[in-house]
């Protein structure tokens, strides 16, 4: 799809009022972004696995008003307004208004809440982009009910890219790739696509547990991280390294074969960290406690030969993933082991997922 099929067509009559309600789960990358090219265009493909239980609620109620033009909305997280959220939803309706043209025309009360503690150094962007541009998306299809099923969902992705680029990945699941490549028909840098090839049962009910090892405010945002892979000395090698490895991803993911996905999976998350460290200014998101539970992960499987392995995020967290049939065995060595490097002993057991869900209010 073109950038042009995402123009709207023509609308109905507006209707007055309205509400939409919609939950987006978050996504873990295996295969990463970092870097990116105007307007949130992704310097290399990327490929997640999309979550179930983190995962952000947000509805949109909308009251038609006189003036048409500004853009008007109030927000409110968790019941309460919240201020300085604003700016961001604020840029991101400037930027999609073209696409949404009726932003102009209703007053909007945006409610949002998510499903895991405040400020857990989760990302909220991918999952409250997700939800909030199905929200715009739903109000889209009652103004243009002839919508093919393909083209909302297409749609929606397009929205949330430009909201946050990982957002994208969040409209769909279990597996959802971004980022066009010429080896995977259908991707684009404009949205997700559902992961096309045969995906291994073992990865439907993939469990991921992210242990919460800081909670406060990250030194450096992940938009200032992107910008920083610009004359970035390794920065062309690790871009085309993310091309070569959703080729080497394919036949891993048709079989099962773990341990070449821990491999690949590893590196992944530790060349992410690396670009960072290598960055100017340079910088480090990991903590003591992360790197204590690389260590206890690499000694745990390799006494045990449970394949375990880790991923990270732009942040302290350790997201830990492992097939459903050693549940018991790794959340017993979680809860023995490396609850202890999580602050305040909290983790959030999370697995693969099927994509935002409609809420009927
Ligand atoms: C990812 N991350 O693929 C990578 C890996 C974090 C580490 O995408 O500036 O919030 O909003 O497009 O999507 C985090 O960056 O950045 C991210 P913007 P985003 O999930």
């Amino acid at each position: 799809m073109t950038e042009k099929q995402f123009l709207p067509g023509n609308y109905l009559d507006l209707p007055k009022s309205g509400k939409a309600t919609w939950k987006a789960p978050s996504n873990i990358a295996l295969v990463k972004y970092w870097g990116k090219k105007p307007v949130q265009i992704p310097a290399n493909p990327s490929i997640s696995f999309t979550l179930d239980t983190c995962a952000t609620t947000t509805s949109v109620s909308f009251d038609k008003k006189e003036d048409n033009g500004a853009l008007s909305f109030d927000l409110l997280f968790d019941g309460k307004p919240k201020e300085d959220f604003k700016p961001k939803i604020h840029t991101f309706f400037e930027r999609i208004r073209e696409y949404v043209p009726f932003l102009g025309k209703y007053h909007f009360t945006i409610e949002t809440s998510n499903s895991f503690p405040h400020s857990s150094g989760i990302a909220s962007s991918a999952s409250g982009m997700a939800a909030l541009s199905m929200c715009l998306m739903d109000v889209e299809k009652t103004l243009n009910p002839s919508m093919a099923e393909n083209l909302f969902h297409a749609k929606a992705s397009y929205l949330a890219r430009l909201g946050s680029g990982s957002a994208c990945r969040s409209i769909k699941g279990s597996m959802v790739q971004w980022g066009a490549h010429e080896n995977i028909p259908n991707s684009s840098d404009l949205y997700g696509i559902e992961y096309p090839f045969e995906v291994n049962s073992v990865f439907n009910t993939f469990c991921d547990t992210i242990l919460l090892v800081h909670k406060g405010q990250k030194q450096v945002s992940s938009t200032v991280g992107h910008q920083l892979m610009h004359n970035h000395p390794y920065a062309d090698n690790r871009f085309q390294q993310a091309f070569s490895n959703l080729d080497r991803l394919k036949p891993i993911l048709a079989s099962g074969d773990l341990e070449e996905f821990i491999k690949l999976v590893e590196s992944e998350a530790l060349t992410l960290h690396a670009m960072m460290m290598t960055s100017m200014p340079y910088f480090i998101l990991m903590k003591p406690d992360t790197l204590e539970i690389i260590n206890k992960v690499w000694e745990y499987r390799s006494e045990t030969k449970i394949p375990l392995c880790f991923t990270l995020d732009a942040g302290a967290n350790v997201h830990l993933l492992y097939p459903l049939s050693e549940k018991e065995n790794v959340r017993k060595f979680i809860k023995d082991n490396l609850a202890e490097h999580c602050e305040n002993g909290q983790y959030i057991h999370d697995g693969v997922g099927s994509g935002a869900i409609k809420i009927n209010s």
